[in-house]
């Protein structure tokens, strides 16, 4: 990790649940740069209550509204914190599911990590929440609320219950928590009760210390990782079709240079200049002189086409440096000589593989190259 993103999750880590310049906010602006904690469970299940605890609120400062009837948080709830991290209440499971509103939609589009609240008797049926949010998230923890419901029974019974939520749920760990308190309609004599938030917050701060750059980074490339495809099948349909004619090298070429603007101009926000384009494609093309010298020799002549080895080489090339120059971009990495040429051997490897699988007819399918894709660009687990 660098000097410099080390600092960043540093920062992010000790600034975490410090909620003085915190503010709500109607719509999730952007979510792109924060990364987004959802809180999630059954109606009633405490979730607003272990927020107010988890940001250190007493009775009277809470921030989120609780009350004993179900049914009390009507709608997405996003509390900015700071630069960094917004943290997201939700309604009852149910009513998200039934809410398709677009507001609601693209907060949910945009989470990264999950806060999976259940309470009392076990429920499978959970699981398929926690699957869900399992799916769009870097990593879910799971919380058991209400602990103080059991201080009736003996420790066991309490264990025994949470043992049974593990294995429905197949997961490892889960944080016993009590919340209690926050309602403003609690019998006055009674104190807040809050016990085991200290652990899920430490668990959650460490993990903002060690993944908040990967995550926040992950997410914004999913975001673009749709654009990218795009791209890059039309790109490749393009070549596929050129790369069978006469005199097809300035078409390729021409090809690929425009998908190489695209895709730098989704990174960067910009459109690069020509010469800019011209210097990356040289310096990914170095990595292959050979292949690349038999597709300019055949596909300049007038006479010639390229046979069908010289077109799959002349496509694999052109996929391999598109796909290297999506990785150097995500991994910010300077366009210089050297770099880049261990991944584009790699990436032309496997994608010469795959095209020597399939008959050349499919190259000119959109669909085939939407298929291939994703396998070959499939983004780093985040965790
Ligand atoms: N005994 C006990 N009650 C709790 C605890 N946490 C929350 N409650 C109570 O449970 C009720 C619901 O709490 P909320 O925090 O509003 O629950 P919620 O999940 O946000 O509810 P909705 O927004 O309606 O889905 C309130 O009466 C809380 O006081 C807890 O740890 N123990
Ligand atoms: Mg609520």
């Amino acid at each position: 990790m660098s000097q410099q993103s080390d600092r960043v999750n540093r920062e992010v880590a000790s600034s975490f649940f410090e909620s003085s310049h915190a503010r709500f906010e109607e719509e999730m602006q952007d979510g792109l740069d924060t990364l987004n904690i959802i809180v999630i469970g059954r109606v009633s299940s405490g979730k607003s209550s272990l927020i107010n605890a988890l940001l250190g609120k007493v009775r009277k400062n809470s921030l989120f509204k609780v009350r004993a009837e179900s049914g009390v948080t009507q709608k997405v709830q996003c509390l900015r914190l700071n630069d960094r991290v917004r943290l997201i209440d939700s309604p009852g499971l149910d009513d998200v599911r039934a809410d398709h509103s677009s507001i609601t939609r693209k907060f949910l589009e945009r989470v990264d990590v999950g806060i999976l609240v259940v309470d009392g008797s076990s429920d499978a049926r959970q699981k398929q929440h926690l699957d869900d949010l399992r799916r769009q998230c870097a990593h879910v923890f799971v919380v058991f609320n209400k602990i103080d419901e059991y201080d009736k029974w003996q420790p066991i019974v309490l264990e025994r219950v949470i043992a049974q939520w593990k294995q429905d749920l197949g997961v490892e760990t889960i944080y016993p928590t009590c919340a209690f308190g926050y309602d403003p309609e609690v019998n006055y004599a009674m104190q807040l009760d809050i016990r085991g938030v200290d652990v899920l917050r430490a668990d959650i701060e460490s993990l903002l210390q060690q993944r908040w750059q990967d995550i926040v980074n992950a997410r914004a490339f999913s975001e673009t990782r749709t654009a990218i495809l795009d791209i890059i099948a039309k790109a490749m349909v393009k070549l596929a079709e050129q790369a069978l004619k006469p005199q097809s090298s300035p078409y390729i070429l021409g090809t690929l240079a425009i998908a190489v603007t695209e895709i730098q101009h989704l990174f960067h926000g910009k459109t690069p200049s020509g010469a800019e384009t011209r210097k990356i494609m040289a310096l990914l093309a170095s990595g292959e002189p050979c292949a690349w010298g038999f597709l300019w020799v055949g596909g300049s002549s007038p006479h010639l086409s390229l046979d069908i080895p010289t077109t799959r080489d002349a496509i694999a090339d052109g996929l391999a440096m598109l796909l290297t120059l999506v990785e150097m971009l995500r991994q910010q990495v300077k366009f210089t000589q050297g770099n880049g040429e261990a991944e584009l051997a790699r990436h032309l490897n496997t994608v010469v593989t795959s095209l020597t699988e399939t008959t050349p007819d499919k190259w000119q399918e959109r669909s085939f190259w939407l298929g291939l894709l994703p396998t070959l660009l499939e983004p780093t687990q985040v965790i």
